[in-house]
């Protein structure tokens, strides 16, 4: 309990005698928090950016990484053969193509086809294809969706080419007639055999996007994972990462110079979770996310931590650090900049606004933290500091000493359900020179080993989905930070995505496969929506004899909305009867939402949402209002005035 004076606790207090609790809240206000408490993290792992929130439905659509393969790539005609070709590059960005040998012996329709991330899905709305070509071949080229299962045609479109000996691009729009059933179907390229026949044609960065979310673009965001994400009512996105941000070794990390500009542009970046990143989600698709979803960026800049343990030395760090800088002229420098003329070049004139940088990420790891303390956190710190003043510095590790007042930590926890709860008050006594962002917490693992829940992965117990206890334990963290308001500016979930077809790591907040119906919002993710859109401006002090454990609670007070939010979790305990006054309050209208689950190990997965939400409208009786707060639930009481 926090800030109660002896004399104000005795004058109000009721006792917590069985089950039941009574919480006062008398009339002053506590600390403002800062306004954008729950955020998203977000890094490309799990193929959660290609293959997921990326609205892009091709795999491999332009051959790129280091070792260039035909993944997700077929023949179609009976003798075709589809090669990895590296003479006839596209561009620079681009060097490896499709070569499709058409044997001379060939008859009708003749091509390829892509089978997408694990599936491709069909729905009645607008695609749009387009491919580049080279070779010699005038006459219609199709483009076409069909299942896998059974042949059938969803969509089919006729493109008029005249392609020769340099490369064309092509696009076109269609619409299919009828949704197809499930994912597995496949978006093919065909042509006419007798006009290629014992010739080759090139193809490269063949893409076909659906409909993405709002407005997000002809690069924009897949719907239905966008809509989850916005439904969250988050305020804040760090971006890139993340490990995806510093890569695995040199000389590859997330150089957001080579992410801009036409697709063509963009080279390949083997990002570390074991799959090639395309770039097609770059910094400027991440602002436009920023900017249609109306969260504060969070900007993870590269400081010279590989994975692998390569430290960039001090002589060498120069170009990384005005790499740094560049990136912010580029996001915020007026039209007169260079940096800043390169972006209205690509059709952005109006600068964004940068307030948080982070410097690297988990630094105290692989070894970092030494050059980190050392020299690391400080040049950088230094070079942005004085060019850009107004920017607040985040440091990716709290294990670094000395940095400025004012500079936030970055603070990781990846815990078991039992442990996470005992740092409910651990910020309570933390240094107040510092702010805390918590960049990434989660429930990963069970309290007890054999579960049905559990996964086995090498060394770990793992759990496949959050559970319920789970969410039970991040809620308590959660209060401990939203109690800790004046230290505690930003918290996340991690990670956010994982396509359930490749995954590197789990639980994760959001799971789905390429067909939409698989999508699944974790208990997890329900208790984020939970806590963003129930929080105010300021903490407010709740005044109780009764004591933390099993029951878990904080409160805010939102001066715009006039709104109060008590929240509140059970964890192992008896349901028990929460009564909550606020005396100097007449009137007020009381909402009750809950999230809870048949039992502390179930969880949601494809097509079994366990997780139950319920509102409740609460009637006041006197000066307060009960509810009652069950084993392992979580509660959100909202009090109108
Ligand atoms: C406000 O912050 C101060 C300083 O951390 C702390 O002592 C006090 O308890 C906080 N007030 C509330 C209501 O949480
Ligand atoms: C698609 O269907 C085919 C034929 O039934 C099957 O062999 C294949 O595994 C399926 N692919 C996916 C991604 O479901
Ligand atoms: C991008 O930045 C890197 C490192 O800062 C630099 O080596 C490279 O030349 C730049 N590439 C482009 C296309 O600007
Ligand atoms: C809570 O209950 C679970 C079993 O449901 C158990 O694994 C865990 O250790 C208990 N924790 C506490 C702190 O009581
Ligand atoms: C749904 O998930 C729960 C775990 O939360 C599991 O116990 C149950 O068997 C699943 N039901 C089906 C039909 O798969
Ligand atoms: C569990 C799992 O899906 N692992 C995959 C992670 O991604 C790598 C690279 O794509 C695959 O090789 C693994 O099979």
């Amino acid at each position: 309990m926090k800030t109660i004076s002896p004399f104000l606790a005795l004058l109000l207090a009721s006792t917590a005698i069985g089950a039941s609790v009574h919480l006062t809240i008398p009339a002053e206000n506590g600390n403002a928090t800062s306004g954008m408490l729950y955020g998203l993290m977000y890094e490309d792992i799990n193929y959660s950016g290609d293959g997921g929130l990326y609205a892009e439905l091709i795999r491999n659509r332009a051959l790129q990484g280091p070792n260039p393969d035909l993944t997700a790539w077929r023949a179609y005609g009976a003798g075709v053969k589809l090669n990895v070709d590296k003479t006839e590059p596209l561009s620079d960005a681009l060097p490896n193509v499709i070569r499709v040998d058409v044997p001379a012996t060939a008859t009708g329709k003749v091509g390829f086809s892509n089978e997408g991330y694990w599936g491709i899905p069909v729905n009645t709305d607008q695609y749009k294809a387009s491919f580049y070509i080279k070779g010699d071949y005038k006459g219609d080229i199709e483009v076409s969706l069909r299942s896998d299962v059974d042949g059938m045609v969803f969509a089919t479109k006729d493109v008029a080419v005249r392609a020769n000996s340099q490369w064309k691009k092509y696009t076109t729009r269609f619409t299919p007639t009828s949704a197809s059933p499930n994912a597995n179907n496949t978006f093919s390229i065909l042509f006419d055999a007798d006009k290629v026949a014992g010739k080759s044609l090139y193809f490269n960065l063949i893409s076909l996007f659906p409909k993405t979310w709002s407005n997000s673009g002809t690069n924009g965001l897949r719907v239905d994972l966008a809509q989850a994400i916005d439904d969250i009512g988050g305020k804040f996105l760090r971006f890139p990462g993340g490990n995806n941000l510093e890569g695995q070794s040199p000389p590859y990390w997330w150089k957001w110079n080579v992410t801009l500009g036409d697709l063509i542009d963009r080279p390949a970046y083997p990002g570390p979770w074991g799959y090639v990143n395309t770039l097609g989600l770059g910094l400027v698709e991440y602002m436009r996310w920023t900017d249609l979803m109306d969260l504060e960026p969070i900007l993870g800049v590269y400081a010279g931590l590989y994975l692998d343990g390569t430290v960039v030395p001090e002589e060498d760090l120069a170009p990384y650090i005005q790499s740094a800088l560049d990136e912010l002229e580029f996001l915020t420098g007026s039209v007169d900049t260079p940096w800043g003329a390169v972006r209205a070049s690509l059709g952005y004139p109006e600068p964004w606004t940068i307030k948080y940088v982070e410097i690297g990420n988990e630094d105290n790891l692989w070894g970092g933290l030494p050059s980190y303390q050392d020299y690391r956190f400080d040049l950088f710190n230094n070079a942005i500091r004085s060019k850009y003043p107004d920017i607040t510095i985040i440091a990716s590790t709290p294990e670094i000493t000395g940095t400025p007042a004012g500079t936030w930590l970055d603070y990781h926890r990846y815990d078991k359900p039992d442990h996470l709860t005992t740092y409910f008050d651990q910020f309570d006594n933390w240094d107040r020179n510092h702010p805390v962002m918590v960049g990434e917490v989660a429930v990963i693992a069970p309290n007890e080993p054999n579960k049905p829940e559990v996964e086995w992965t090498p060394g770990a117990l793992r759990l496949a989905f959050p559970s319920m206890i789970g969410a039970v334990a991040e809620s308590i963290f959660l209060m401990g930070c939203e109690r800790n308001a004046d230290l505690v500016k930003a918290v996340a979930y991690a990670p956010g995505f994982q396509n359930l077809n490749s995954y590197q790591w789990v639980p994760d907040m959001i799971s789905y496969t390429a067909d939409p119906a698989d999508t699944t919002l974790s208990i997890s993710y329900y208790l984020q929506k939970l806590f963003a859109h129930n929080v105010g401006d300021t903490t407010v002090p709740i005044v109780t004899t009764a004591n933390f454990r099993p029951l878990f609670w904080s409160a805010t007070y939102s001066k715009q909305h006039r709104e109060y939010y008590v929240k509140m979790a059970n964890y192992n305990g008896t349901s028990t009867d929460v009564t909550l006054d606020i005396p100097a309050l007449r009137g007020g209208k009381a909402t009750w939402t809950t999230l809870s689950a048949p039992s502390g190990h179930s969880y949601n997965s494809p097509r079994n949402i366990t997780s139950k939400w319920t509102v409740t409208e609460i009637p006041k009786s006197g000066t307060g209002w009960t509810v009652t707060l069950d084993n392992l639930m979580i509660g959100v009481l909202k009090i109108q005035k």
